[in-house]
């Protein structure tokens, strides 16, 4: 088994980044051996703290929405990763396009459209901390972009569509995260999720089975690749149509919605042995 999840709006609450009340099932699918795996639109800089606050540094993780894996050593393959590089022994993986690039695409496009939007490129600090409430060194850790740039929309709807066609034809997408809309290469969540699923099969030859969790529209592709999908609840007031027929929807918002979520499909197979273990 295995479980998928975003971060904001899921395990993290969409304001506090709280996730308190999801440790009891983060601790009993740790004692499971159940790796939980964050698919976000954070950053790796961002992960790398998280991943170690919340207990998850055996897990890989995808970020960027999908244009950043990172592998830890049990996840690393002999010969498909020749030279696991970077930070603790992490392999990283970037399928998709350079954040040089994109920025680049998105100047000429401001310029030939006419367009108002603010990129993070464009935000200093004091104006990422306020869009979002992050604390200052977790807003420098956002900004640190590889292949997704997040931006706020300033023009009319009409002028999105104009948008969005203009990506497209430069080889763009753009996906909608809880409250920015963030620009990327041709891969989403689905995409990673799939990318881990086999190599754990490369890894050990069996197929497992999948659990995602998500509440916002960039997290449809990965509820409709897992095997069972939680859909949690939105403060963002986004209308996310799911295509699945094995989803549960969460009465609760954020890391409560996560653990209901857990409990519905897993509740009764995952031993709950909290009191053996303290
Ligand atoms: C951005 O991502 C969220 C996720 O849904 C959003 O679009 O609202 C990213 O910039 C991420 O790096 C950052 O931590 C987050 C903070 O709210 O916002
Ligand atoms: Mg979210
Ligand atoms: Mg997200």
């Amino acid at each position: 088994r295995m479980v998928f999840t975003d971060l904001d709006g899921s395990l993290l609450d969409h304001d506090t980044y709280d996730w308190r009340p999801a440790s009891p099932w983060l601790a009993r699918l740790g004692r499971a051996g159940i790796p939980v795996i964050p698919v976000t639109s954070k950053t790796r800089a961002e992960l790398l703290s998280l991943r170690l606050e919340l207990g998850l540094r055996a897990s890989p993780f995808v970020a960027e929405n999908g244009a950043v894996i990172g592998l830890p050593p049990a996840w690393q393959h002999a010969r498909l990763d020749r030279n696991p590089n970077d930070v603790e022994g992490l392999c990283i993986k970037t399928p998709s396009l350079d954040i040089g690039f994109i920025r680049q695409r998105l100047e000429i496009l401001r310029e030939r459209l006419g367009l108002a939007f603010r990129g993070m490129a464009d935000m200093d600090l004091e104006e990422i901390m306020s869009h979002t409430g992050l604390s200052e060194p977790q807003a420098r850790q956002a900004r640190v972009r590889e292949g997704s740039e997040p931006l706020l929309w300033q023009d009319s709807e009409a002028a999105l569509a104009r948008f969005i066609q203009a990506l497209d034809n430069d080889g763009l997408r753009l996906v909608r995260g809880g409250r920015f809309l963030h620009v990327m290469g041709q891969v989403h969540k689905g995409d990673a999720m799939h990318w881990l699923v086999d190599r754990f099969v490369a890894l050990r030859g069996a197929r497992p089975l999948t659990l995602g969790l998500g509440d916002g529209p960039n997290d449809i592709p990965l509820l409709e690749s897992a095997d069972m999908a939680v859909l949690i609840r939105g403060r963002h007031g986004q209308p996310v149509e799911v295509n699945s027929e094995r989803l549960y929807r969460t009465e609760d918002f954020g890391p409560k919605g996560w653990a209901e979520g857990v409990e519905y499909w897993w509740g009764d197979e995952i031993p709950d042995d909290s009191a053996a273990a303290e």
